[in-house]
């Protein structure tokens, strides 16, 4: 079974101006658990004590994620992140050519020492700690250098492998420059070492690509996807935590595996900790995911939602409703004033396009018209 990792404590903290307090961030990892994430990266512990504290207690709040830390290959850094009684170690480390000649100014195989010291020392630690190595900016590497640290990596005790688009440079139209390819060949070449470790995928969104390529990986049998929520992240952000698990849905036999009707509330509380708004068409969770507006739609959703749903909005503990405004017709104001408890006025066609016209008029503000206060105050003035 695919596994989720939620990023929004490391990754998502990543985004310019957000800050999430120690107990904001015991929240979101309590919601993230309730839908069935099944690991939690909450922090890098080397970046500062609060971020250390936090972990730890995310880490020691019982939760049936795996609770993980994020590190450089650093001893003092991994020492912090055990510190931290965390159950899932992810350290990084790129082997791209550019990176070590013009940023780390080493060969590989100084690149390869750091590596393996670094996860020869976690694994000493703890025999049971989920290990993962990512070699940053893996499809801009050269696939020997991805090979060659990948198979230390798991020589030297780790479980898993990530395939990160630092800078979501892949494309599921391009053969070559495919997730689907570098994870087809970064296992061939493993499993020719003998080598079998887990495969992750972790997908930039510089080109709004991110959500396709990981399930152009999902196709090509990985094994875990990162994301975050709103797809918080570094520059464009990554893979969006509602967006991946509508589509997942859809894909596994299993009905119901995650509780999508927490997410709204996990968005919310997420969106208002961090200040970046949810955008009104997010799928699912938005404000308008599942409103209907112009004459046509609603004409044809009092018959049936389903003739513009594609989506069953009780799965994500949500409920379709109808939006007022130039594009209405007269089956909307006739459902608002039911919504209103006005259905008597119904019978009255000669109100309702009265009141239809107050509607279009008001329209002309350039915002959404509120059913429960401004309809009621049409029809009082009609
Ligand atoms: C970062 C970069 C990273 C790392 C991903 C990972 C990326 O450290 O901010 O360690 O698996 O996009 O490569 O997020
Ligand atoms: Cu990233």
């Amino acid at each position: 079974m695919i596994k989720i990792l939620d990023s929004t404590l490391r990754e998502g903290e990543q985004t310019p101006g957000v800050y999430f307090a120690p107990e904001t961030k015991l929240k979101i990892a309590e919601f993230l658990d309730h839908i069935g994430v099944d690991i939690i990266e909450a922090g890098n512990p080397a970046v500062d004590s609060e971020i250390a504290l936090a972990v730890t207690r995310i880490a020691n709040a019982g939760l049936k994620a795996k609770i993980g830390a994020h590190s450089l290959c650093r001893i003092d850094d991994v020492k912090k992140a055990l510190d931290c009684n965390v159950s899932f170690l992810g350290v990084f480390f790129s082997v791209s050519s550019q990176r070590l000649q013009c940023d780390y100014n080493i060969c590989l195989d100084e690149a390869l020492d750091k590596i393996v010291e670094a996860i020869t020392y976690a694994r000493e630690q703890n025999d049971s700690l989920l290990i993962r190595y990512t070699p940053e900016d893996t499809v801009r590497s050269p696939m020997k250098n991805v090979i060659e640290a990948a198979s230390a990596a798991v020589k030297a005790g780790a479980n898993i492998i990530s395939i990160a688009d630092t800078t979501g440079y892949t494309t599921p139209f391009q053969q070559k420059r495919s997730i689907y390819y570098f994870v087809k060949i970064l296992k061939e070449e493993l499993a020719k070492r003998e080598l079998y470790p887990q495969i992750e995928v972790h997908c930039h969104n510089d080109r709004g690509l991110a959500l396709a390529n990981a399930l152009d990986a999902y196709r090509a049998g990985i094994d875990i996807i990162d994301v975050s929520v709103m797809g918080l992240g570094e520059r464009a952000g990554i893979v969006d935590l509602a967006e991946l698990l509508i589509n997942l849905s859809d894909l596994i036999e299993e009905k119901n595996f995650w509780k999508l009707e927490y997410l709204k509330d996990l968005y919310n509380l997420v969106s208002e900790y961090s200040h970046v708004p949810i955008s009104p068409h997010h799928p699912a969770v938005g404000k308008n995911a599942f409103t209907h507006y112009a004459g046509v739609h609603v004409t044809a959703i009092a018959k049936d939602e389903r003739l513009y749903q594609s989506l069953n909005p009780e799965f994500f503990g949500s409920k379709s409703s109808i939006a007022l405004g130039m594009q209405s017709g007269l089956t909307a104001v006739e459902l608002a004033l039911k919504q209103i408890g006005r259905e008597e006025l119904v019978e009255n066609k000669y109100l309702v396009a009265k009141i239809l016209k107050e509607i279009k008029e008001m329209a002309k503000r350039g915002t959404q018209i509120d059913i429960e206060k401004e309809l009621i105050e049409i029809v009082n003035n009609c």
